[in-house]
């Protein structure tokens, strides 16, 4: 086994593959390069951003606040760059990552419009086998897998799909060209984050929208507002101040946590807190009280609240309560929204509940449900994701001795503090399944793993060693722990892309590690102290 060659190698030789450039691959990379190693990063699509880059519908906004939402590692870049909003818009979010990779020289190292279909681990060489879209071989020593939580778009198998004759689109995947709904008939199947967004713009311009509705979702208002700038100027002047408040939250986002149990205020009281983290807007709003994901009792305070607020903005009662959702509140993700039920006031929306009836099929003119048909210029798809593993499955994975990591994940993702796998040597996962990734603030996230596996690769090549692997027993033990502090929240509990429910035979296992942000960092710092503990190294 070699030690990391970083004095440059054969053309298609590199230290370290990186699959994908959204902010972790982009960040990766510029981590690679600071410890002199030769990368080269795939990327599927025809430019940075991943996320970012695919989820170009109507109204895409971050759910975290803008001043929370940028790499930290670049100071100077921290100061010079200005967000224009409360929330960023998508296109915002996709120029700072254009930003980033033209302020640190990324580009030369990308490869766009490539994907990464094949990586095996060569025993005897101790290096990873690359095959990308392009017929290209590769080989590397590390390989980093900054694939994305949500970046392998679900599209439901429905009956007839290939027959419809109108435009077809995926909020996950959008044209870059700008689709123009005036005069059409539009439908919309979906009503988590991508729809909720997208709906109120599509219904503003659309002849008239059908939204198609299997589960209501809950939702807090983003009350979105030109960025403050005596705001921005405060945390400017001290960004660490922010960051280190963000950094002992469990969703690592700097909100106000009452950590007292809801049932102990009294009603009155509840309402008052309510209204005002209401008034504020945003995710501060599961802050309200210290127990609402962990006492049903409490959690229904929440919930009967946020429904009231549906009966109060909703004109027609049957459509408020066709719209009030009855599972645990916060279960599947929290939706920010921006005048969404308001959208159901409007003459030219319909809600079709299809909880009961599903849909039946796709129709050369639309779609059918329970025997009635719709007709549709245009559909459009807010299915959502195969979330947290849907990326690294697309990808014919093999580890050593050429075992399949499909087949190792059968069951379930099984990693290692969700940054590395057992028996998959020299390769890493940023926000891989495991770690907190999802119910976090992303971008500091990725941030602390690429920092982890950089600050890793360092200590190899100081110690001279070629090759990381993790224990079976280490991974087995935080495994078990995921699952554990799952079993303690009322998260767990709802049929959520979180536990792969909205993928037909997906294994039923909650993804994300939910023991909070401030505990995985202080795991992931005690397993670099105790000379990665876990870890083998040779
Ligand atoms: P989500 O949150 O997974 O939402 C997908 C929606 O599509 C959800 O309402 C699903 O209903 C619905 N869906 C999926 N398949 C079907 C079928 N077959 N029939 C009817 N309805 C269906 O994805 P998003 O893209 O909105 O958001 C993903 C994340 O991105 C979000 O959580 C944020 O973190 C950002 P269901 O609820 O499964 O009944």
């Amino acid at each position: 086994m070699s030690e990391i060659n970083a004095s440059g190698s054969a053309d298609t030789d590199f230290d370290l593959v990186i699959v994908g450039a959204g902010f972790a691959g982009l960040y990766m990379l510029h981590r690679a390069r600071g410890l002199g190693l030769t990368a080269r990063v795939f990327e599927a699509g025809g430019g940075v951003g991943g996320t970012w880059y695919w989820n170009r519908y109507p109204g895409a906004r971050c759910d975290v606040e803008s001043m929370q939402y940028s790499y930290q590692f670049s100071d100077e870049l921290a100061q010079e760059w200005q967000w224009s909003e409360r929330y960023s818009p998508q296109p915002e979010i996709l120029t700072y990552a254009n930003h980033v990779a033209d302020r640190f020289d990324l580009r030369g190292d990308i490869q766009f419009d490539t994907s990464v279909e094949a990586a095996h681990f060569d025993d005897e060489a101790g290096r990873w086998r690359i095959e990308t879209s392009d017929g290209g071989t590769w080989s590397a020593q590390f390989v980093v897998m900054a694939t994305g939580c949500l970046s392998s778009a679900n599209m439901p198998d429905f009956e007839g799909l290939d027959s419809y004759r109108g435009e077809t689109y995926h909020t996950g995947h959008w044209p870059h060209e700008k689709v123009d709904f005036a005069g059409k008939r539009v439908g919309v199947i979906g009503t988590g984050s991508s729809a909720i967004q997208s709906i109120p713009i599509m219904a503003e311009q659309a002849a008239h929208l059908t939204v198609f509705q299997r589960t209501p979702n809950y939702m807090v208002p983003a009350h979105n507002a030109p960025l403050d700038r005596t705001y921005e100027a405060e945390v400017k002047a001290d960004y660490d101040a922010l960051r280190e408040r963000a950094r002992i939250r469990p969703g690592g986002i700097d909100i106000e946590f009452n950590l007292a149990p809801a049932l102990d205020a009294s009603e009155a009281e509840r309402r008052q807190k309510y209204e005002k983290k209401w008034a504020h807007g945003g995710f501060g709003f599961m802050g309200s009280y210290g127990d609402l994901m962990l006492d049903g009792a409490a959690n229904d305070t929440a919930a009967e609240f946020v429904r009231g607020k549906i009966r109060d903005v909703v004109d027609d009662p049957a459509v408020a309560d066709l719209l009030s959702p009855h599972n645990v509140f916060g279960c599947k993700r929290l939706c920010v929204d921006t005048n969404y039920w308001q959208t159901y006031n409007r003459d030219n929306v319909t809600l079709v509940d299809v909880s009961e009836d599903p849909i039946e099929r796709i129709t050369p003119s639309g779609l059918c449900v329970n025997g009635q048909d719709y007709t549709f210029d245009a559909i459009v798809f807010a299915t959502g994701f195969d979330a947290m593993t849907g990326a690294l499955l697309k990808i014919d994975i093999r580890g050593a001795g050429g075992r399949k990591l499909s087949e190792k994940w059968a069951e379930g993702p099984k990693t290692y503090l969700g940054l590395a796998i057992a028996g998959f040597p020299n390769m890493f996962t940023v926000t891989g399944p495991g770690s907190p990734s999802v119910l976090t603030n992303m971008l500091p996230s990725i941030e602390q793993h690429v920092n982890w596996i950089s600050d890793c690769l360092d200590y190899m090549r100081q110690n001279g060693h070629g090759q990381i692997d993790s224990d079976q027993q280490a991974e087995d033990d935080w495994v078990a722990h995921v699952g554990e502090t799952a079993s303690l929240s009322l998260r767990a509990t709802c049929s959520s892309w979180y536990v792969g429910a909205n993928i037909p035979g997906k294994p039923r296992v909650f993804m994300p590690y939910m023991g909070g942000y401030p505990v995985y960092l202080e795991k992931c710092q005690e397993v670099v102290a105790n000379g990665y503990q876990g870890f083998a190294l040779s």
